[in-house]
């Protein structure tokens, strides 16, 4: 039985979708972030990062959401999250995982920190504005990459689907605008799948 430790309104939401797209039968363990239960026992000692999601699979553990997005597909082979090694499919699967988390998140976690998620005193209102100009940088190629392909990979849904679409519905919540009616468009194609409203009612629960 896997086990996915994870929070509501974070990044975990990656993994228990892409568990659901998978059909796969797992255990929800919500560790509270803002009781600070990341940052102490028993999950520090699960994970020293003390940051969701992270998922057990038996006696081996696995952080980062891109990573764990990926071995769930190649897990669940039939699921078709992960396209096969070794091709150029796969490899460009990881340039768009890859770009979820050097790109397109960056300037919405400066706006996370800068807005509440830093100590007071660190914070920085000013570098927001220069955060929404960058997000919409990275849109603007994210929009390009995509073209009128239905999904990032072409006819196929993958994995990256579920990193970028969920960090599109973080700039949603975020109100930083896509800025491209094509993106608009893509992730309420994707955030309506069936399996991204189940992961979203398992978090909530
Ligand atoms: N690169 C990591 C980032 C994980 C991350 O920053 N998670 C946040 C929630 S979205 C967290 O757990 N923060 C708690 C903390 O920093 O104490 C991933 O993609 O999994």
């Amino acid at each position: 039985m896997l086990t996915i430790f994870g929070c509501p309104n974070t990044r975990s939401a990656r993994a228990v979708w892409a568990l659901e797209e998978a059909g796969a039968d797992y255990e929800y363990i919500k560790v509270d972030l803002l009781k600070g239960e990341g940052r102490r026992p028993p999950y520090i000692d699960l994970n020293p990062g003390g940051k969701v999601p992270a998922l057990r699979d038996g006696d081996f553990v696995l952080t980062e959401s891109g990573a764990i997005c990926t071995y769930i597909g190649d897990r669940f082979p039939e699921s078709g999250l992960t396209p096969p090694v070794n091709t150029q499919e796969r490899a460009r699967y990881h340039q768009w995982c890859f770009f979820v988390i050097g790109e397109l998140e960056q300037p919405l976690w400066t706006m996370a920190k800068h807005r509440f998620a830093l100590p007071e005193k660190r914070r920085v209102p000013a570098v927001i504005d220069t955060a929404v100009w960058e997000f919409g940088v990275a849109a603007k190629v994210l929009d390009a990459g995509l073209g009128d392909k239905e999904f990032i990979g072409g006819d196929r849904f993958t994995a990256a689907d579920i990193m970028l679409a969920q960090t599109l519905a973080w700039a949603r919540a975020f109100e930083a605008p896509l800025g491209h009616d094509r993106l608009e468009a893509y992730a309420d194609r994707l955030l309506s799948r069936p399996a991204a409203a189940r992961a979203r009612a398992r978090e909530q629960a």
